[in-house]
């Protein structure tokens, strides 16, 4: 693991999404975090040691999802498949499909495999899943501040984990989508679906996909927006831990009871032409009984025993 010193940093952007803001001082004690997002490698070895069954692998429970059809009450996880036609943006289900056996063996649904991809992280997994892993491996999952402040990797304030500009002199820095989403993945930074962890540069704390690749749980309920900044050095949140669960839900959804964990540094799945959260500040709500084809995580050691 890497040893991502403590320290006072300047957290979220002004500049993008609402939800990144405000720009403010957080203070972090010094924690030990995982180079890479966990890989099928891995997740395997916890799933034979521990015959771990994940949430994409489950039936729903019926009580859980009142109203639910019985044929969705099947073990499925979303896949992102690009439609055929030019379509709304506005609408995530226009990529997005539940797939009934779509699970972390099946990336692509029943047929497909990891065979290949050992060094990959490993995808649908829900939050339940990435704290089963962290518990056997005496680990946790990062908070949202311990997350940026180890994606950020010593610079202050840059756009991008590695400095101001996308793809430096050309270079691409991370796995994200070149070409019109959803449509058209050109792969030119060499990857369409999930990349080997490791086939891109690490930050300056020797992380790598902290950006791009996959998106990342955190242990924070989402918030639609942070606190604001506290200028004097007394108030200075230390070790934030992020919102109330009760203010984690879906105000589109009023139905829907799940609450919602922060996810960070954005996936392959993101462009520059529909969601541009290859950021450290970039933030995204999941349920936290959601599993896709571009979520993972890593873990973290605390020095601090809370
Ligand atoms: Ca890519
Ligand atoms: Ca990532
Ligand atoms: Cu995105």
């Amino acid at each position: 693991m890497a040893w991502i010193p403590d320290g006072t940093f300047l957290m979220g952007s002004d500049r993008h999404y609402p939800e990144e803001a405000p720009v403010r001082q957080v203070t972090v004690d010094g924690f030990w975090i995982d180079p890479g997002p966990v890989t099928n490698r891995e997740f395997d070895r916890f799933v034979r040691k521990t015959r771990h069954v994940t949430v994409a692998e489950r039936p729903p429970e019926a009580a859980d999802y009142p109203g639910a059809k019985p044929e969705m009450l099947v073990p499925f996880s979303a896949v992102f498949v690009a439609p055929r036609h030019r379509v709304s943006l506005a609408d995530p289900h226009n990529w997005w499909t539940p797939v009934p056996g779509a699970d972390w063996r099946h990336p692509q649904g029943p047929g497909s495999s990891i065979r290949n991809k050992p060094d990959h992280p490993v995808v649908h997994v829900a939050w339940a899943d990435a704290t089963a892993y962290a518990a056997w491996a005496g680990k946790a999952v990062p908070t949202e501040a311990e997350w940026e402040l180890a994606a950020r990797g010593g610079l202050s304030g840059a756009e991008f984990a590695w400095g101001d500009e996308l793809s430096p002199g050309g270079d691409w820095m991370a796995n994200t989508w070149q070409g019109e989403f959803p449509l058209q993945n050109t792969g030119e930074d060499g990857y369409e679906g999930t990349s080997p962890v490791g086939a891109f540069p690490a930050n300056g704390y020797g992380l790598f996909d902290m950006i791009g690749n996959v998106w990342e749980w955190t242990s924070d309920w989402w918030s639609a927006r942070h606190g604001p900044d506290m200028p004097k050095a007394c108030c200075i949140p230390e070790n934030p831990r992020g919102g109330p669960e009760s203010a984690s839900y879906d105000p589109r959804q009023p139905d829907v009871r799940i609450p919602r964990k922060v996810l960070k540094g954005g996936s392959h799945l993101c462009a520059p032409n529909y969601c541009r959260r290859y950021r450290p500040a970039a933030r995204h709500a999941e349920p936290v009984d959601m599993s896709t084809s571009h979520v993972g995580f890593r873990c973290v050691v605390r020095a601090r025993s809370s």
